[in-house]
């Protein structure tokens, strides 16, 4: 059985920038609810109940057509809150130090650039996704919850949630505000410490 991560920080801890009600609807709701359909899912195919959630994503075409779609869908989501939690902090902000903030540097030529390069993709986005920030320090897009290792990269370093849930009650349609807003929380500190160059 597979459950919902208690977050690291409370809902109201990332103040101004996403608000407690978003934080408290997406994580108890909508995380929830990844989690609750994933599980129906796994509980109906023998044999999958005892594989890691990332065997299972790493492997969607060895899996049983049956649950092949809701294992991508529900426990991509899952994966990717799970992650995205970990994304952020009331401490956060700032720019990425050491090897890191050097790598964006010189692949980016400058914070900001690398800044406005993810921003870019984010707003490009239709739809429904997610931007991502690779290990090789790519930056790419998914629809839906499909995620990076998903399709045989490593884990994403970072990834930002622009499906309207996370940010309509505070934005409303306006998805560049809420990604201007959301560079304020990232949790550089625990992006940094998952670069291994
Ligand atoms: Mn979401």
């Amino acid at each position: 059985m597979f459950t919902l991560p208690q977050l690291e920080y409370d809902y109201d801890a990332l103040g101004k920038y996403i608000s407690k009600d978003i934080m408290e609807l997406h994580h108890a709701k909508h995380h929830q609810a990844y989690v609750d359909k994933l599980n129906v899912a796994i509980d109906a195919a023998p044999g999958l109940q005892e594989r890691p959630l990332e065997t299972l994503l790493t492997g969607l075409d060895s899996l049983p057509e049956a649950v092949r779609t809701a294992v991508r869908n529900q426990g991509g989501g899952h994966y990717n809150h799970t992650k995205f939690w970990q994304w952020m902090s009331p401490d956060g902000g700032g720019q990425p130090g050491g090897a890191l903030g050097m790598a964006i540097d010189a692949k980016y030529d400058s914070y900001q650039a690398f800044v406005d390069e993810f921003t870019r993709q984010a707003l490009g986005v239709f739809g429904s996704g997610w931007v991502w920030l690779n290990s090789d320090l790519s930056i790419s897009t998914t629809p839906n919850q499909d995620s990076p290792i998903m399709t045989g990269e490593n884990a994403p370093l970072l990834g930002l949630d622009v499906w309207e849930h996370a940010y309509y009650l505070d934005y409303k349609n306006k998805r560049d505000d809420y990604v201007h807003a959301w560079w304020n929380v990232v949790n550089w500190d625990r992006v940094t410490q998952e670069y291994h160059p």
